[in-house]
């Protein structure tokens, strides 16, 4: 159904309520001055032709109580424009993955990897296939899709590491999309990997918009898939798991073919498993309001630890050389086909939860989108093997990267009633897009805040024409500091601005591709297009606003005018 027709059933069904109500109203009135009139003769007639004097004082009583007993539950009902309002908002389900590359999924490309339920959710709406994530890394790359702020603007711009758990926390004050669909009457949960401010701090879950979390608050806790805990909103729940270090190295001189010698790297509880569980529990708590539910799951990042169950579907298929942690993260005896695996039990658990809502009958006005928070793992580590996979697609760069690999990355949104099927959009858009675009889709463009760089591209899903995105920027301080931006099918970038290593000096060479010939980034055309690098330059100039909290000496100089 499209959108329009969509709306005018939901007045067709509004006012085939209010006209109920309308003649529930008239019969009581009738009944109550003891005259039948149009809408209710047959019952008063009933008893007075049928009924003697004691049944028929007996039956008015019962009428009588009955009445009043649902007089009493329709006051409790919401006033029909509530509901009306509260009806037309669509749900929300944002499902963001971790580590998960552009050609992991089989609806961008994929062959290995089995992710039948992703490959259905882009059939029957569209793909991005030119989505960006907020940043080449976690924290950032989050920070900018609850913000709608690029990562020149926002405040997180790295994963910054607090002790004993959490990342630096948002400021209080920051507007935050679930913050603003709170507003609006959506209830909110978040169900995953955090990342954006410690348990106790002002940027915690519950203090940034979401009225339910479960999961991990701390992205490093995050790197065993069987903690000993996560936390139920504030309080930390035990988890049936023993405590073992995310970080090991396969012991000397142990076989390294027996499965037995990497049992210890797991436990009872699979984190994944019980925070799906978690999420379809508030989507059936929540079926009568509208509800935005977040799940940033940590699939795929590392380290590789999957259930045998599912490590069963792809054990033997491909050659495979044994883990033994000496890259980071923890041995695997199967390291391709658990990979495969945590992937294609993410696919699962988001069938189920497609499953659920069409069970619940919620299909026709619950948005999903499906993205990942930054490209594939590099230098095989901690046993991952992106290249055997072609995680990044045809892309050069990786996570940390922002060349293409690193935050080019899948995205999918399907909503029946609203966004057609099967199609695709090679529109640019980026992280900072959904606080707008689903403000907009929600009914509640004006509720847009001041001062975004997102952009709604709500007419594109609508499969209406939109002007292209002016430019797309990133910078990101890690990795030795980079820049980029993006406009049309230029891609202009900075790399080792910061370097790491004592006394290299930063590096200010604005590197130049053209997209639409050098998908992969490699032939560097600076040279031959000066007016285009000249009026990148100025953009990355431009952009980039000085912040305490993530100092970039190159660009905080230029802003500041030095
Ligand atoms: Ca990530």
């Amino acid at each position: 159904m499209r959108s329009a027709d969509f709306q005018s059933a939901l007045r067709m069904e509004t006012s085939a309520g209010e006209r109920s109500r309308q003649e529930f109203g008239n019969l009581l009135s009738s009944h109550d001055q003891g005259r039948p009139e149009a809408g209710a003769p047959f019952r008063l007639r009933l008893g007075r032709a049928v009924l003697s004097a004691p049944f028929r004082g007996l039956l008015i009583c019962l009428l009588s109580c009955g009445l009043l007993c649902i007089c009493a539950l329709l006051s409790l009902l919401p006033s029909s424009s509530q509901a009306t309002e509260a009806i037309t908002k669509p749900n929300i389900i944002f499902i963001v993955a971790d580590d998960l590359g552009y050609g992991d999924l089989g609806c961008f490309g994929q062959k290995k990897i089995r992710t039948p339920n992703l490959d259905r959710m882009a059939k029957e709406g569209m793909r991005l296939t030119q989505h960006y994530s907020g940043s080449p890394v976690c924290a950032p790359s989050r920070c900018v899709l609850m913000t709608g702020k690029h990562p020149g603007h926002g405040f997180i711009r790295d994963n910054k590491e607090i002790k004993p758990e959490g990342q630096l926390s948002i400021p209080p004050d920051t507007v935050t999309l679930p913050k603003l669909l709170q507003r609006l009457g959506y209830v909110t949960g978040a169900f995953g990997k955090w990342g954006l401010g410690g348990p106790g701090t002002e940027g915690e879950p519950l203090k940034q918009g979401f009225d339910r979390f479960y999961g991990y608050n701390c992205q490093r806790q995050a790197h065993n898939y069987y903690p000993t805990n996560l936390w139920d909103n504030d309080r930390r729940v035990t988890l049936n798991n023993p405590p073992f270090s995310a970080h090991q190295k396969f012991p000397a001189g142990a076989d390294a073919a027996d499965p037995k010698n990497y049992e210890k790297y797991a436990g009872k509880d699979y984190s994944p498993d019980l925070i799906a569980e978690q999420a379809r529990r508030f989507i059936r708590d929540n079926q009568a309001r509208p509800f935005f539910l977040f799940l940033p799951t940590t699939v795929p990042h590392l380290a590789l630890q999957v259930p045998e169950d599912s490590l069963a579907e792809y054990l033997g298929q491909w050659p495979e050389q044994p883990y033994l942690g000496t890259n980071g993260y923890l041995p695997h005896r199967a390291p391709r086909a658990a990979y495969a695996a945590m992937i294609t039990r993410m696919d699962r658990e988001v069938g189920r939860i497609m499953d659920l809502v069409k069970e619940l009958g919620l299909d026709e006005r619950t948005i999903f989108v499906f993205a990942s928070d930054n490209g594939p793992l590099y230098d095989k580590l901690g046993g991952t093997d992106c290249e055997f996979f072609q995680s990044a697609g045809p892309f050069n760069g990786r996570k940390g990267s922002v060349y293409e690999g690193g935050v080019r990355v899948p995205c999918t949104v399907r909503w029946k009633s609203t966004v057609a099927a099967g199609g695709a959009s090679d529109r640019v858009t980026g992280f900072e897009d959904w606080l707008p675009t689903l403000l907009e889709l929600a009914g509640a463009a004006q509720s847009t805040p001041q001062g975004i760089d997102g952009l709604s591209f709500a007419p594109t899903l609508r499969g209406h024409p939109q002007e292209p995105r002016p430019f797309l920027y990133r910078e990101f301080p890690g990795y030795d500091g980079q820049q980029s931006v993006r406009v049309g099918n230029w891609k202009a970038v900075r790399q080792k601005m910061l370097p790491r290593k004592k006394d290299a000096p930063p590096q200010m060479d604005i590197h130049l591709y053209d997209l639409a010939t050098d998908i992969s980034e490699t032939n560097d055309v600076a040279a031959q297009h000066p007016d285009v690098v000249a009026r990148m330059e100025r953009l990355m100039r431009e952009q980039h606003t000085p912040s305490k909290e993530f100092p970039f000496p190159v660009l905080d100089r230029a802003a500041q005018g030095d």
